[in-house]
């Protein structure tokens, strides 16, 4: 990568030209993708721009708490939209990532590319790619210290978001001391933990709860207890009314046995189609077996959709963890 000074500073400097621009991220987004984003808006209105936030798909409910929510909008193809002058893609390693949004770029849109996923493809006329980044709310933030521009309280509790939701509450192997002083920087503009924390972690509704205490009692642990499965299907979803999937980190549960090294959480969507959230601990790679999919992700926490019925996508994954777990 070119010196990561050099990269910001075009980036400041081509905001600067003014115009209409796009800020979008991938499908299903999550704290880090919705707080990156609505950080964003503010900086590209600093720096005189137009901006505007489209998604492909809304972000679930637990996002409502930040302040500037209400600035993001899902795609439809009913709607009217600008000609966009210059796109900030957040968190998409492949432009293919933002799903429907893709058609609101126009051969000439020029594209800012603004990842920390270590398989981007580069596709940008700038690309701002840093795998080592805990967040890529942390370098939209470098970004405001490299313009010079100051951010709010609002800003303070999107990029606490980000922060907190990719690190996995400060717990993950990206947790570095970077992540935690700009944590703290953050309060001191006024991000409030507690609320942020409560509103992501500690919101269940009555049946939500009642489910993930289902779903973590029929857990399958295979492979002489390395590996865990929690098996979301249409059985357990229509007896609740609350929706589980809409927890943050409930993935994470199938990695709470100690001696499990690669976890699952597979949602029956459709009759055809099975969501996979991967996790694992250590050297196990799942972005790998998420690529083989279509999918992608990090390598201890990936995910990917398999366009089989929901039994056969839990036999399919489990012989590529098998394959993936050390001898
Ligand atoms: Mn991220």
């Amino acid at each position: 990568m070119i010196e990561k000074k050099t990269i910001q500073s075009e980036i400041v400097g081509r905001l600067r030209q003014g115009g209409r621009v796009l800020i979008s991220s991938h499908v299903s987004p999550d704290g880090d993708s919705i707080g990156s984003q609505l950080a964003m808006y503010d900086l590209c209105k600093l720096c005189n721009c137009e901006p505007m936030i489209v998604n492909h798909d809304s972000a679930v409910p637990r996002y409502l708490f930040l302040a500037k929510h209400g600035l993001v909008d899902v795609y439809s193809a009913d709607k009217t939209y600008p000609r966009f002058d210059c796109a900030v893609l957040l968190e998409a390693p492949e432009i293919s990532r933002i799903g429907d949004v893709q058609k609101l770029l126009h051969p000439d849109c020029f594209v800012i590319n603004i990842d920390h996923h270590a398989d981007n493809i580069s596709y940008g006329q700038i690309n701002y790619v840093d795998a080592r980044a805990e967040a890529v709310g942390m370098m939209v933030y470098d970004l405001f210290h490299e313009a010079g521009l100051p951010i709010t309280r609002d800003n303070a509790d999107e990029l606490f978001t980000a922060i907190l939701t990719d690190t996995g509450r400060f717990r993950f192997s990206n947790t570095t001391s970077a992540a935690m002083r700009l944590a703290a920087d953050l309060l001191d503009v006024g991000a409030n933990p507690k609320r942020i924390g409560d509103a992501l972690y500690a919101c269940y509704g009555e049946q939500q709860l009642r489910m993930i205490g289902e779903l973590v009692a029929a857990m399958e642990i295979h492979h002489n207890g390395r590996t865990c499965l929690l098996l979301s299907d249409r059985r357990l979803r229509d007896k609740h009314t609350g929706d589980a999937d809409e927890v943050e980190g409930l993935a994470d549960y199938s990695l709470y046995t100690c001696s499990v090294k690669v976890g699952a959480l597979l949602r029956e969507l459709e009759p055809n189609c099975t969501k996979i959230s991967l996790r694992s601990h250590g050297e196990v790679d799942v972005s790998a077996i998420a690529r083989v999919h279509g999918g992608g992700g990090h390598p201890n926490a990936a995910g990917c959709h398999l366009n089989y019925p929901f039994k056969q996508a839990k036999s399919i994954l489990l012989e590529q963890i098998e394959k993936a777990l050390p001898a």
